[in-house]
């Protein structure tokens, strides 16, 4: 099919008439989503917008807002994408911006399929201000609006709704999507359509993955390993086919879960369910539209899985480039390919949020993989859970496209805040069938040309689940997951890692592509070629970046007793990495806190350290002087006061809200007898800690215990 697809198009010729036009382009104006943190959405207040300024060293306007919270600005005059690239990674890398990006016209470029042949029948909306619907009102009201009877289908997430009409074709849909929206109770409505594997598979085996290692076309693994393999605590996301047993990937998957909600898509005798293993998505002549010719099993998530952690140095089949790394099976593909709704559900529960109807996620992903993707602009469901994603920490990441023309057409790839990645061959250039453009972030070994020069990964045999094998395909499916990998590294290297900071260290230690190359001379292939090498060198470890004054206030974590502990104390920290390094181990989370009052602002607490030793054996954290003074008075005997000042904070307001450039520090409880808390800025983890049940404490309704210097 892709093939056929490249014929039609004549891509080379198309992408040299691009070239010249998109390198003499200017950007005159910007989109930015601010982190919760810093407003809610669409909000811009006075503080934060002189921040921005100062960020981006111009005067910004707000041009508008988009349904989903996204600012627009209007620059003071236009300028290059060179400055507009350094202005767009300042922002980023501040921790009051979820993501930044250019606005830029879309490029017009013809494709080899129309979206109105593709029929549909769901529609996803969002009601302004959440409320519960009232939906005896609401349905005739929309149904007289649009023309067509609805009924409610069910809800994603926890503020979408999947609503069923009379099937039509894409275009229809979106028509009745943009007339809901004329209605002052709809915030945002979208057509829901299908996304696809972006994999070509093909059945060869051969021992050779040039992708780690060639010094042309690969992403430099082997130096990047003796810098970091990965840690186990780190949980990739494959929205993809499910996971299959492979000798290869032994170990190496959680639970996940199965969201394909179309039984007859998901091949498995039912909908929504527990078990996220891989049935098969063989399809026959027509099943999939008329015309349509069928295809073997193509056990896609397998080979996406096996490029980030099939395990490596075991003596058997292939490396992966994460070691240790887990990877959550979250199934959205099957038969036929994926429905939206699907995606954006998987979305919210692999970064730990909650979905109607789904048991909450225990192991929340850092980093989110999707080899997949449908011809359709950002739906704004979709944007809305990848910013939920991006707010709880999640790297998200999605292949560009195999159709050879411009990715911002492409979702997710196009939407907003994701890394969106393309091809690149063995001889460091364009794959011919990749997508490209400027909204293509970087490129990664996606394989072309002979079977030699394509990706070897794990797979199964297409006669069914059981049969595991070795590979070689091509398609940015496969270049996806490299970066996913890289992500995933540089989390273990330094937990504290922001999204957006990530995305710029991959972007900003791209390698050029090769001299002379289409790549080489058009800026339509992103940044340049992934190297993870340079990407690590460039990730200072955790605790490297303590801002003037103060110092890392370090966790580890004891598994035997699913207990966690905190330092800020360098010398105690050097004595629990040796001495008790059997028992507690770093988990890579910190936080940054004053260590010298005299360098602390004013209004800093110190924050009071008890330790109970016997059955209960944990610490205790307070930075209330109050209950510092009422635990000494009243408990003891039992809590002994170990330092009154083990390091200083701010506390947040009654609300709990924390003052611009600090950052929350969220607190659980276990409520068992050990009587262990935990403390954290990352949202993942708090995402986890509620998704485990441990009590939240602390001021106001997220309950933030402290507020730390960023
Ligand atoms: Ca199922
Ligand atoms: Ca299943
Ligand atoms: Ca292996």
């Amino acid at each position: 099919m892709l093939q056929r697809w490249l014929a039609l198009l004549g891509l080379p010729l198309a992408l040299a008439l691009l070239a010249p036009a998109a390198g003499a382009q200017t950007v005159s104006q910007i989109r930015l989503m601010l982190h919760p943190y810093a407003a809610a959405p669409g909000d811009l207040p006075a503080d934060v917008l002189a921040r921005l300024q100062t960020l981006a060293g111009t005067t910004l306007s707000v041009s508008s807002a988009t349904r989903t919270g996204a600012l627009e600005f209007t620059l003071d005059s236009p300028i290059t994408e060179a400055d507009a690239k350094t202005m767009l990674r300042r922002l980023r890398d501040d921790r009051s911006v979820l993501w930044a990006e250019p606005i830029r016209p879309g490029l017009a470029l013809k494709s080899g399929t129309t979206a109105s042949s593709i029929i549909g029948n769901k529609l996803m909306v969002r009601l302004v201000g959440d409320p519960t619907p009232d939906w005896d009102t609401l349905l005739p009201r929309w149904s007289a609006l649009t023309g067509a009877p609805m009924s409610v289908q069910r809800q994603v997430g926890t503020s979408i709704w999947v609503l069923s009409v009379p099937p039509a074709p894409e275009d229809a849909l979106a028509q009745m999507a943009e007339q809901l929206q004329e209605d002052s109770e709809v915030q945002y409505a979208d057509p829901v359509t299908q996304a696809r594997a972006f994999l070509v598979p093909n059945d060869p085996y051969y021992p050779n993955q040039w992708a780690l290692s060639d010094p042309v076309g690969g992403v430099n693994a082997p130096a990047a390993w003796d810098l970091q393999i990965g840690s186990a605590s780190v949980t990739v996301a494959v929205l993809d086919t499910g996971s299959t047993q492979h000798p290869d990937l032994a170990g190496r998957f959680l639970p996940g879960y199965d969201f394909i909600s179309d039984p007859a898509m998901a091949n498995d005798g039912n909908g929504r369910d527990p078990d996220a293993s891989d049935p098969g998505d063989g399809t026959s002549n027509n099943e999939c539209g008329d015309g349509v010719p069928g295809e073997p099993s193509s056990f896609h998530g397998t080979f996406v899985s096996g490029i980030i952690a099939a395990n490596t140095n075991n003596g058997v089949g292939i490396s992966g480039l994460d070691w240790n790394a887990k990877i959550l099976p979250v199934r959205v593909l099957g038969r036929c390919g994926g429905s939206f709704d699907d995606i954006v559900d998987a979305i919210l529960w692999a970064s730990g949020l909650p979905v109607a109807g789904v048991p909450p996620n225990p192991f929340p992903a850092r980093v989110i993989n999707m080899s997949l993707g449908g011809e359709i602009s950002c739906p704004q469901a979709l944007q809305d859970a990848i910013n939920s994603a991006l707010v709880n920490g999640a790297v998200v990441v999605a292949a560009a496209g195999n159709s050879a023309s411009d990715t911002s057409g492409f979702s997710p790839a196009g939407c907003g805040g994701v890394i969106a990645v393309g091809a690149s061959t063995r001889q460091g250039d364009r794959a011919s069938y990749s997508n490209f453009g400027l909204r293509v972030d970087l490129s990664a070994p996606g394989g072309d040309g002979v079977v030699q020069d394509w990706i070897l990964s794990t797979g199964n045999d297409p006669a069914g689940p059981g049969n595991p094998i070795y590979e070689f395909a091509i398609g940015t499916s496969a270049a996806a997951p490299h970066v996913a990998a890289a992500a995933s590294l540089m989390i273990a290297r330094n937990a504290n890692l922001t999204p957006g900071r990530i995305q710029d260290i991959i972007t900003g230690t791209t390698r050029s592509f090769a001299a002379g190359t289409t790549c080489g001379v058009s800026p339509l292939c992103g940044s340049g070629m992934l190297d993870i090498n340079i990407a690590l060198q460039s990730t200072l470890p955790g605790g490297g970046m303590a801002p003037p004054g103060t110092v890392p206030v370090v966790e580890y974590y004891n598994p035997a007793r699913d207990h966690y502990f905190m330092s800020a104390d360098a010398a105690e920290e050097a004595y629990v990495d040796t001495v008790l390094s059997s028992v507690f181990q770093r988990t890579g989370e910190l936080f940054f806190a004053w260590a010298d009052p005299v360098l602390a602002p004013l209004t800093a607490l110190p924050v009071c350290r008890f330790f109970a030793g016997g059955q209960i054996a944990s610490h205790y954290f307070t930075a209330s002087a109050s209950e510092c003074q009422f635990i000494i008075a009243h408990a003891g005997a039992t809590w002994l006061l170990e330092n009154p000042a083990a390091f200083y904070v701010l506390l947040p307001d009654v609300n709990g809200t924390c003052q611009l450039g600090t950052l929350p520090v969220y607190k659980f409880f276990d409520n068992r007898a050990d009587a262990n808390q935990r403390h954290t800025i990352d949202l993942s983890v708090r995402r986890a800690m509620i998704n485990r049940a441990w009590v939240p404490q602390g001021i106001g309704p997220n309950h933030v215990a402290f507020c730390t210097p960023i």
